[in-house]
């Protein structure tokens, strides 16, 4: 029996909170907020306030759940996960927070007797939007799930005080960005750790000992301090934690500078401290090789590495069982200098043998890939980290080593594939190949998605396929979580689906492929009807949206057509837009009789680009400016409507993808590694417009090829077409005639001055490597027929039917029970 650490146990125990949930509680709770924390009263609170006096409510519960969780873990000692990620897309919290603790029509009606309604107050909460895009929104959703199955699993990341840019357009339609205050009104989701602290060291010198020890010196330290964000499994009491790192001067300032009358120099050191944690990095898929990146990549995977460790010491096993109780996924290679920070931790300060340490550093981590396109591959010049982390540095050095004599052993005089494995790519500067790193630094490594896992094994880890055998590299298809993307997104569907399966909703929010159910529905009229109203009734939430926050006006008798992700040559958001150009150059080739037949569609796009992707930005600003006309052309407005709606986020996606009949997912095939909207759009009931790639393919499989439109050129023609094009080039009036009007329509300044789009259309007209002039035709067609099949109604709401019904793969539950499994070898534990 335990002994009660200190005082009087009756004392605690007796005043020990425990939280009532009924009407009169939570209001009670709500109000106290409002008169201590929040220090105002009735009569001078407004939306904002009463959001933050229910968030602050809405946290007490969390907070004490999080505290049984993390003291059942701390007693249970089970073999925990970390999930690595630079990247964390959480979106808003209070609904999901009320959702998960099932609390969600208590605070409803105890926030109408205050005299507030819960949607307005959810509106009031800001994302965070601490992401670019999949990625990001991948991490979000494994939490979701980890809490969820009850899975002793924590997330690290950074805490960014900017995060993604805000994107405004330009009277000229080209994108702006502004800073992402997101902390401004004060987040009463974190709770700061003062005591959570680590100090972590940059630049100075690492000197060799014997036994490949060293001792590093010297330099900067920094101080990071953990901020906590509760994590509530849904139907559960598990509560997991979310820790992110802020960055701060060791001192408030450089004590020496500023007793020798430095002061401006005393600020700066602080100054450059707290830089780290400053700002997201906006540029998804490209690197971009800047020293703060790589700073906050170190600060981060040391500051949790450290804190890991920690709590591993606190359980008093030996090192040599670390792998016994930890397992930590790198989400791409953004974490891989966890690798050999590890390693330095081991060899330098536990004392660990070098060959011990390796076997389990590589016992520890497993790596998760999410792209096979080159220019995403994580390269430092080795300048820049000798300089910046000189001990990491040797210890890549001998963890080369490593790779070429077991190489050597393998492949003996085999030089060019060994060039070809090293984690040095030779150049000037050399290079430091983090995937390598990655690859064999780790027990396992997965893509995410079947082709791409595929393509993973195929082209860049070929050569660690054939070192080290096939069973290491191995797919964990993604997941999206069915809380936020069907429940809370389009409660009306989750409704419905409860009411005609009679089955309460936390069944197949829990298990999402109890929709298969639907599919004795789906030749139904009366649910039919049903399935459509709902549909019906998210255009018009939609176009309510945009009406109040753009002023546009949105024609909700059409169908929807949406395109949104990050705007990238990969993704082909130009194909849409020639493919919208020339849907409208068709409609005004007709007569005013032939135009009544056509279906009326209304397109929209949103996404943001990088800052410094210039074909990206004119590819929205085409976007904009094609609307402009063709919104405003009598003749087509009843037929084809275009809007690109700015500052794309978690919350807009929640509002649009419910409202679509059809999305695009229109990849150059074997690029998009898998894709997660697609999913998030088919859970919805809409349909796919897609190439044969990603996640699409999986979707097919579920649902039927009859339900997904296709079109386009496989992965494997994808490479011998890129061939032709750059060494027997036809030109595209030739190639591909309809492609070819619509480039020179742009040109000839139908939609504004042309001559600003030449170097996007450049893009197409020469080298054409995403390949538009390949799939041009097919795309048409595959838009005709999904024309053709809108226009049989019944047909298409049974399509949608089941689609949504065939979804249940697709569920981050299954994919973070496959990383539990196969991967990580942890189990679900809960508290009591
Ligand atoms: C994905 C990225 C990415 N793949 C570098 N790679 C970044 C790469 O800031 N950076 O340096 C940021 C992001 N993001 C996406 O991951 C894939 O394109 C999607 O297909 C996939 O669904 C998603 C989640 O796996």
């Amino acid at each position: 029996k335990e002994k009660w650490p200190r005082g009087d146990e009756k004392a605690w125990k007796t005043s020990m909170r425990g939280l009532d949930t009924d009407i009169p509680s939570i209001t009670k709770s709500i109000v106290g907020h409002v008169q201590t924390s929040l220090a105002q009263q009735a009569h001078n609170l407004d939306d904002l306030g009463a959001y933050q006096a229910a968030a602050l409510s809405v946290r007490d519960n969390l907070i004490l759940n999080w505290n049984e969780t993390q003291m059942h873990y701390t007693r249970k000692e089970p073999k925990r996960a970390y999930y690595l990620s630079l990247e964390f897309l959480m979106g808003r919290t209070l609904d999901n927070a009320l959702l998960n603790l099932g609390l969600k029509p208590k605070y409803d009606d105890s926030i109408s007797q205050l005299g507030f309604r819960l949607e307005d107050l959810l509106e009031q909460e800001r994302d965070a939007a601490l992401g670019n895009g999949g990625l990001g929104r991948l991490a979000a959703c494994y939490l979701d799930s980890s809490a969820s199955q009850e899975l002793p699993v924590w997330g690290y990341g950074l805490r960014y005080k900017y995060g993604i840019f805000q994107q405004l357009i330009a009277p000229d339609g080209s994108q702006l960005e502004a800073p992402d205050p997101w902390l401004e009104h004060d987040n009463p989701w974190e709770l700061p750790r003062l005591d959570v602290t680590y100090e972590v060291r940059f630049y100075g010198h690492s000197e060799r000992l014997d036994n490949m020890k060293a001792v590093w010196s010297g330099g900067q330290e920094v101080l990071a301090m953990a901020y906590d964000t509760m994590i509530p499994g849904y139907e559960t009491k598990s509560t997991n934690n979310l820790r992110l790192w802020e960055s701060k001067p060791k001192r408030g300032f450089d004590l020496q500078s500023f007793n020798a009358g430095d002061y401006e120099r005393a600020v700066e050191s602080s100054n450059s401290a707290a830089a780290i944690t400053s700002v997201l990095y906006p540029n998804d898929h490209t690197t971009f090789g800047k020293e703060l990146r790589l700073k906050q990549q170190y600060f981060w995977t040391a500051a949790s590495l450290a804190d890991i460790m920690r709590r591993f010491k606190n359980l008093g096993k030996p090192i040599s069982e670390f792998p016994d109780y930890v397992a930590i996924q790198l989400n791409d290679t953004h974490p891989t200098l966890a690798i050999p920070e590890l390693m330095r931790i081991f060899v330098d300060e536990e004392d660990v043998p070098w060959d011990a340490a390796w076997q389990l550093v590589t016992n520890t981590f497993f790596f998760t890939n999410h792209t096979v396109l080159p220019e995403a591959l994580e390269k430092w010049p080795v300048p820049l980290m000798q300089n910046l982390l000189p001990r990491h540095m040797q210890i890549i050095f001998d963890i080369t080593e490593i790779v070429v004599s077991v190489v050597e052993k393998k492949f003996p005089g085999d030089r060019e594939r060994l060039a070809r494995m090293s984690l040095i790519e030779e150049g000037y500067p050399q290079n430091i190949r983090m995937a390598n790193l990655a690859c064999i630094g780790t027990r396992k490594v997965n893509g995410v998605a079947e082709l791409h896992s595929e393509l993973v094994r195929l082209t860049i880890m070929k050569d660690f396929v054939d070192l080290y055998g096939v069973s290491k590299f191995s797919n964990v298809t993604n997941g999206i979580t069915p809380r936020r993307w069907l429940d809370q997104c389009n409660p009306r569907l989750s409704n419905l689906i409860s009411e005609t399966l009679k089955l309460p909703k936390a069944v197949f929010l829990k298990d999402l492929y109890k929709l298969e159910g639907l599919l004795q529905f789906a030749d139904d009229p009366a649910f039919q009807k049903k399935w459509a109203a709902v549909k019906q009734s998210n255009k018009e939430r939609l176009a309510q949206h945009v009406q109040t926050t753009l002023g546009l006006k949105i024609n909700t008798h059409a169908m929807f057509d949406v395109q949104i992700k990050r705007l990238h040559e990969y993704k082909r958001q130009t194909l849409n837009i020639m493919g919208v150009i020339h849907r409208y150059l068709t409609l005004k080739d007709m007569t005013p009789a032939e135009r009544k037949k056509v279906n009326p569609k209304v397109v929209l796009f949103a996404g943001k680009a990088a800052p410094g992707y210039y074909v990206a930005k004119l590819t929205i600003r085409l976007i904009v400016n094609v609307a402009r006309i063709i919104n405003a052309d009598a003749d087509t407005k009843d037929y084809l409507q275009l809007y690109f709606l700015p500052d794309y986020s978690v919350s807009l996606a929640e509002v649009l993808i419910p409202a679509s009949d059809i999305s695009q997912h229109i990849s150059t095939a074997g690029t998009e590694a898998s894709g997660t909207s697609n999913m998030k759009f088919c859970l919805n009931g809409g349909l796919l417009v897609g190439t044969v790639d990603g996640a699409n393919i999986e979707i097919a499989e579920e649902v039927g090829e009859q339900n997904v439109f296709f079109f386009g050129h496989l992965t494997p023609a994808v490479e011998d077409l890129r061939y032709k094009h750059m060494y027997h080039p036809v030109p595209v009036e030739q190639k591909c005639p309809p492609l070819a009007r619509v480039l020179n329509e742009v040109s000839a300044g139908r939609f504004g001055d042309g001559g600003v789009y030449e170097p996007l259309l450049n893009t197409i007209r020469q080298h054409d490597y995403y390949l538009l002039t390949e799939d041009f035709d097919s795309y048409i067609q595959a838009l005709k027929l999904v024309d053709e099949a809108y226009q049989d109604r019944t047909e298409w709401i049974k399509k949608s039917i089941r689609t949504t019904a065939k979804m249940g793969k697709f569920s981050s539950d299954r994919a973070i029970q496959d990383y539990a499994q196969e991967y990580w070898n942890i189990e679900s534990t809960k508290p009591e």
